[in-house]
C-alpha cells in the first residue's frame, strides 16, 4: 500500500484549541484545565477533517512526482511532503493532549491512538526540520528509481535488472548485476540515511518515544514489546522448515555450480537465489526441482505463450477479485493507473496500490513484465485497491488495514488460489497438462522457495533498523550489522566482501523510501491463515496448496466483511471475522507444507544443515 510518508493535513482554520496550538506547546497541557470529553471529540472530528481535505492533493502530488521524477516534481513534492509532516506531527501532538483523559468513548479513544503514531517518518519542531525530513527521504527515494547497475558491462535500470536476477545463471554476470546495484544504489544513500535517522528519531521522540522503532512497533494493538516478541515467536515457529529450505537449496547449488562457486556448507552466496535480495527464490526452481515427475509448466511460459500484455495480467488479476462477487474496477483505473514503465522518463518502478480520494480513484503503479513474479505482484497490488474500497465509507482515521500486516497480506492471499486447475480455468493451461499427485512435491517446493524462503528476509529488514533507531547499530557499523543479520537470520553472504563505504540496505526499495517492513513478515503468516479459512469455508478436502476459492462468492462476502471493518476495530476482531482465529500463527503456513517438511527432511538426510 501506498501509505504516503507524509500524508495530508492541509490546514483548514484552526477548529479547536488544540489545533490551533503552536507546534512547540502542542501536546503538552497548555490549557489551564484538564481537557474534556467533549473537546476529545471535537479534536478528532477536526482532524479527520482536517487530514481528509489534505489528502486529495497531497497524493495527486505524490503520484506525479513518482511517475515523473525530475528536479522540479521532487521540490514540489518535498515542499508538500515537509508541511503535511508538520501538519501530522501537530495532530498527533494535539491528540496527546487527552492522554489519561477519562471517560472517552471507545471510538474517540482509538482514534487519538491512531493519530499519535499515524506519521512514518516525524520530525521535530525545530524549524526547518521537517522541510529537511522531505527533502532527504524524497531525494533517496527517487535516487533509488533512478538507480542502474550493469549487465556485461551496460547499465540496465532497476526493473530489468529485478528480472535478470531471476533468469541469468552465469555465476560471474549474477554477481556483476548484484554488485553494480548494490554499489550505484546503496552506498550513496548512507549520509542522507544516516541524517534521516538523526531527525526522524528526534521527532518521534518528541512525540512521546523512545524512539523511531518504538513508535514503528506501537501501531499493533498491543504494548510494543509485545509486538516484537510475537514477532520472533512467528520466526521461532517457522524457522526449523526454513532451515530443511535452505540446506536443500544449498546442496543443489553446489551441485549445479561446484564448491569453488557455492560450498557445501555454511551461508549461500546471495546472487545465486534468483532474486536481487535473495527474499523470494522461486526464479531458481529450475535449479532444485525434485526427480521425477515435474510440475510441467511454468506461468511466465504460459503468459508468454497465450501473449499476454500487462494490461491483460491486470485484467486477469481483476477477474479473479470479480468472481469473489466484488464491483469492477472503475475506467479510471485503467486510465490513470501505470500499468507499464513509460519508455521516456524516470519514474519509481517498485510496485505500489494508490487510493487518491477514498471515492473511486483507485490505481495502481508498475513497470509489469510479462512473468509469473509480476502476475502475483499484480494480485498482490489489487488485494490492497480492493481494501481500499471496501474500507472507503469508513470515518477517515479507520481508512486503513485492521494492522499493516493484513494490507500486504490479502492480495498474497487471493495469488495462493492460482493453482493449476484454476489456470485451467482462466485458459491459460491445457487441461491435459494439469500435473498429477506426483508433482506435489514440486508445487510445494516451488511455493515454498517464494513463500518460506522470505520469512527470516522479512523479519530482518526492521530488526536492522529497530537496533539503526535505537542507537545500537550506529552509521559506521550499518553495513556489517545488515550483512551479519542476513547471514544469522537467511545464511546467505554477498558475492563480494563489502568495501568501507557501501550501505546495502540502501539498494532495498523499502529503506530509501522509509516504508515499514514487519508488515510483510505477517503477512507472509496470516496470507496462509486466510487461505486456510477460506477453503475451510468452501469446503475444500483435497490437499490444502490445490485449493482455489476462485468464483466462491460466499468467501468474497465473508472476506469483504473483514476489509469493510478497515481499522475500526483492533485486529483480532478482524482476524476473528474471517477466520474465528484471534492469534496470528503459522500453523496454516506449516500445514500448507507439511508435505514438502517431511519431503526436505528426506532429502536433507547425512548432509549437515545450518550455516
Ligand atoms: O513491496 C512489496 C509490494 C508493494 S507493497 C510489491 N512487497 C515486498 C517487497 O517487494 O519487498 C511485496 C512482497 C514483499
Ligand atoms: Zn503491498
Amino acid at each position: 500500500m501506498k501509505r504516503l510518508a507524509f500524508t495530508s493535513l492541509l490546514a483548514i482554520a484552526c477548529a479547536t484549541p488544540a489545533l490551533a496550538a503552536p507546534p512547540s506547546q502542542a501536546g503538552k497541557s497548555v490549557a489551564s484545565t484538564a481537557p474534556t470529553v467533549a473537546e476529545a471529540d471535537a479534536f478528532v472530528a477536526a482532524a479527520e477533517r482536517e487530514q481528509s481535505d489534505a489528502e486529495l492533493f497531497d497524493a495527486r502530488i505524490a503520484w506525479i512526482n513518482a511517475t515523473y521524477l525530475t528536479d522540479d516534481t521532487n521540490a514540489v513534492a518535498a515542499e508538500v511532503g515537509g508541511r503535511a509532516t508538520e501538519r501530522m506531527v501537530r495532530l498527533a501532538k494535539g491528540a496527546a493532549r487527552f492522554d489519561g483523559v477519562s471517560g472517552l468513548s471507545y471510538d474517540t479513544a482509538r482514534k487519538l491512538a491512531i493519530l499519535k503514531q499515524f506519521v512514518t517518518l516525524p520530525a521535530p519542531s525545530t524549524p526547518g526540520a521537517a522541510a529537511e525530513l522531505a527533502t532527504v527521504s524524497t531525494r533517496m527515494e527517487a535516487r533509488y528509481g533512478k538507480g542502474r547497475g550493469t549487465l556485461g558491462g551496460k547499465e540496465i535500470n532497476g526493473s530489468d535488472i529485478e528480472a535478470a536476477m531471476g533468469t541469468v545463471r552465469d555465476p560471474a554476470q549474477l554477481k556483476e548485476m548484484w554488485t553494480s546495484w548494490h554499489d550505484n544504489v546503496g552506498a550513496p544513500q548512507k549520509a542522507d540515511y544516516a541524517r534521516l535517522v538523526e531527525i526522524a528519531n528526534k521527532g518521534a521522540i518528541e512525540l512521546g518515544y523512545a524512539d523511531l522503532g518504538a513508535m514503528w512497533r506501537a501501531g499493533y494493538d498491543m504494548p510494543a514489546d509485545d509486538f516484537a516478541k510475537l514477532t520472533d515467536q512467528l520466526w521461532t515457529q517457522m524457522k526449523p522448515l526454513y532451515e530443511q529450505l535452505h540446506c536443500y537449496t544449498r546442496a543443489r547449488l553446489n551441485e549445479k555450480y561446484g564448491a569453488a562457486v557455492q560450498p557445501a556448507t555454511g551461508p549461500i552466496r546471495a546472487d545465486l537465489l534468483g532474486n536481487m535480495w535473495a527474499q523470494e527464490w522461486g526464479n531458481i526452481y529450475d535449479v532444485v526441482a525434485p526427480n521425477g515427475p515435474g510440475v510441467g509448466y511454468d506461468v511466465t511460459a504460459l503468459l508468454l505463450a497465450k501473449k499476454y500484455d500487462p494490461v491483460k495480467m491486470v485484467r486477469t488479476g481483476e477477474r479473479f477479485y470479480s468472481s469473489l462477487g466484488f464491483q469492477p474496477l472503475p475506467a479510471t483505473f485503467y486510465k490513470r493507473s501505470q500499468i507499464v514503465k513509460p519508455r521516456d522518463r524516470e519514474v519509481i518502478c517498485h510496485a505500489s496500490a494508490w487510493d487518491l480520494d477514498a471515492k473511486d480513484d483507485v490505481r495502481i503503479k508498475m513497470c509489469t513484465k510479462v512473468n509469473g513474479d509480476d502476475f502475483v505482484t499484480i494480485h498482490h497490488e489489487l488485494g490492497h485497491n480492493y481494501y481500499q474500497r471496501a474500507y472507503k465509507g469508513q470515518p477517515y482515521l479507520y481508512r486503513n488495514g485492521a494492522n499493516d500486516g493484513f494490507h500486504e497480506a490479502i492480495g498474497d492471499f487471493v495469488a495462493l488460489s492460482i493453482t493449476p486447475d484454476y489456470l485451467v480455468k482462466i485458459g491459460l493451461l491445457d487441461a491435459a497438462k494439469v500435473p498429477g499427485a506426483a508433482s506435489d512435491t514440486g508445487l510445494l517446493l516451488r511455493q515454498a522457495m517464494d513463500k518460506v524462503a522470505f520469512l527470516p528476509f522479512g523479519l530482518l529488514i526492521d530488526k536492522w533498523r529497530w537496533g539503526v533507531f535505537n542507537g545500537t547499530i550506529k552509521p559506521a557499523m550499518y553495513n556489517q550489522a545488515w550483512n551479519d543479520l542476513r547471514e544469522q537470520y537467511q545464511g546467505i553472504v554477498p558475492p563480494v566482501t563489502r568495501g568501507p563505504d557501501a550501505f546495502d540496505p540502501g539498494a532495498k526499495y523499502h529503506v530509501p523510501a522509509s516504508t515499514p517492513y514487519m508488515r510483510y513478515f505477517l503477512a507472509r503468516i496470516l496470507q496462509f491463515q486466510f487461505y486456510k479459512a477460506a477453503c475451510d469455508q468452501a469446503g475444500w478436502t483435497g490437499p490444502l496448496h490445490r485449493c482455489s476459492f476462485f468464483g466462491d462468492k460466499a468467501v468474497g462476502a465473508k472476506l469483504n466483511a473483514m476489509l469493510a471493518m478497515g481499522s475500526s476495530k483492533p485486529w483480532p476482531d478482524a482476524l476473528e471475522a474471517f477466520t474465528g482465529q484471534r492469534r496470528i500463527d503459522g500453523s496454516a503456513m506449516l500445514a500448507y507444507f507439511a508435505p514438502l517438511a517431511d519431503w526436505l527432511k528426506q532429502q536433507n538426510k547425512g548432509r549437515q544443515c545450518g550455516w
